[in-house]
């Protein structure tokens, strides 16, 4: 059966051939395995990626005298703790570990020589009764994707993330650093604030391609066929639901991209910053919240918290009291989405459920698809 491999899958293999350290040679075999498609005509090429990749963890491991990597998850990533996980990337000495220090207990080193962090740092943030977890990343150079600075072990730590808090120094050009640091993660497959273009490709064994929505394909039907064929894949129902250039068909088809939310994160406001640099970021990246690190720590959590788009919620069981600890959803979650993140079955038992809070009035009945709003509370009947 022939492996029908994505072009991302020969991109990282070139990478890999050419990587020159552990960590980049494991970071490559990473995103060789994500890309691979997993099904008969793979498994033996799948069986050798994950030897290799057994390997040179083990030899990373032996190298850095310690484990790495928890749980199985992705090398470099911090295994996820708390309600969300926001990771701090910023170039060289722009105070990174300083925030830390302040947000939350960790205790990483602040230092005026470049590179002090060289792994992931985490630290809790307590905002009220939810906890987030902060994690520090070694520091992005210019050049990081190609394997300037730390390499792109930086980079690879940032995709499990929830959220990218984009950290500048105010007192350096910080619309420079912002750049370099979008870039950098764009070369990294990082889109930030952006959705994927609508197409969806759903995979099967015969009937070849079949298109809806071709004509909203730049090209049309041959160039959105031509790309699918690229990609090895001869059968498959795809669904275009919005107008597409070229590029965003390729987009929509890689699979190694990732898709974060993202905000910027002002640090040294206390050493003047020049206003018309301030400016400049606001005009290019308007998009984007922008918070200040000199804000007061209380105001600087409830920030970031915000910007998870998080919502809490305090279930209830009839006669007794709101649960201490909330339930922590995505905004726009439902009464539904409540019942299944308490417990797996109990959505088949739901009988209706009472809201404080968001409801026209309090304890009022609500039906199923009721949108929640942060710290109501939910009272269900099951
Ligand atoms: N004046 C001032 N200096 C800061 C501030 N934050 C960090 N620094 C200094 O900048 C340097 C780098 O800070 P650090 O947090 O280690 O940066 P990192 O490399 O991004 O982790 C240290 O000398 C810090 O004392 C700040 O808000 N104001
Ligand atoms: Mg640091």
């Amino acid at each position: 059966m022939p492996a029908n491999l994505p072009p991302e899958y020969f991109k990282a293999e070139e990478r890999y051939l050419q990587a020159r350290t552990l960590e980049e040679k494991i970071s490559a075999t990473e995103v060789l395995i994500r890309v691979t498609p997993k099904h008969k005509g793979t498994e033996k090429l799948l069986r050798t990626l994950k030897r290799r990749m057994a390997k040179l963890k083990m030899e990373l491991r032996k190298k850095r005298g310690r484990k790495i990597g928890r749980g199985g998850g992705p090398s470099f990533a911090v295994r996820k703790e708390g309600a969300a996980q926001v990771v701090l990337v910023g170039l060289p000495n722009s105070g990174k570990s300083k925030l830390l220090q302040e947000l939350t207990s960790a205790r990483p080193e602040v230092a005026d020589h470049p590179f002090t962090t060289r792994e992931p740092v985490p630290g809790m943030m307590e905002f009220e009764d939810v906890q987030i977890q902060l994690v520090e990343v070694p520091a992005i150079v210019e050049g990081s994707s190609l394997g300037k600075g730390l390499g792109v072990q930086p980079l690879s730590a940032v995709r499990n993330a929830d959220a990218i808090a984009l950290v500048a120094d105010v007192s350096a050009d910080p619309l420079e650093q912002i750049l370099i640091l979008v870039n950098e993660l764009n070369a990294a497959g990082v889109r930030l604030n952006q959705r994927p273009p609508k197409i969806t490709v759903q995979r099967r064994s015969t009937g070849g391609i079949e298109i809806r929505g071709h004509e909203m394909v730049e090209g049309g039907e041959l160039e959105i066929k031509r790309v699918i064929q690229e990609r090895h894949i001869h059968n498959a129902f795809v669904v275009v639901e919005e107008p597409v250039t070229r590029e965003e068909v390729k987009e929509a088809l890689d699979e190694s991209l990732v898709y974060l939310h993202a905000f910027i994160l002002l640090t040294k406001c206390d050493l003047l910053p020049d206003v018309s640099k301030l400016k400049s970021v606001e005009r290019k990246f308007g998009d984007f919240s922008i918070l200040r690190a000199d804000a007061s720590p209380a105001e600087l959590k409830k920030s970031i918290y915000e910007n998870l788009g998080l919502i809490r919620v305090y279930t209830k069981r009839p006669d007794e009291e709101p649960a201490r600890r909330p339930v922590v959803l995505p905004r726009g979650s439902t009464i539904l989405q409540v019942t299944r993140a308490v417990h797996k079955d109990f959505e088949k038992h739901l009988k209706f459920a009472r809201v404080w809070g968001s409801a026209k009035f309090p304890g009022q009945q609500v039906s199923r698809d009721h949108v929640l709003q942060d710290k109501d509370v939910v009272e269900l009947h099951v």
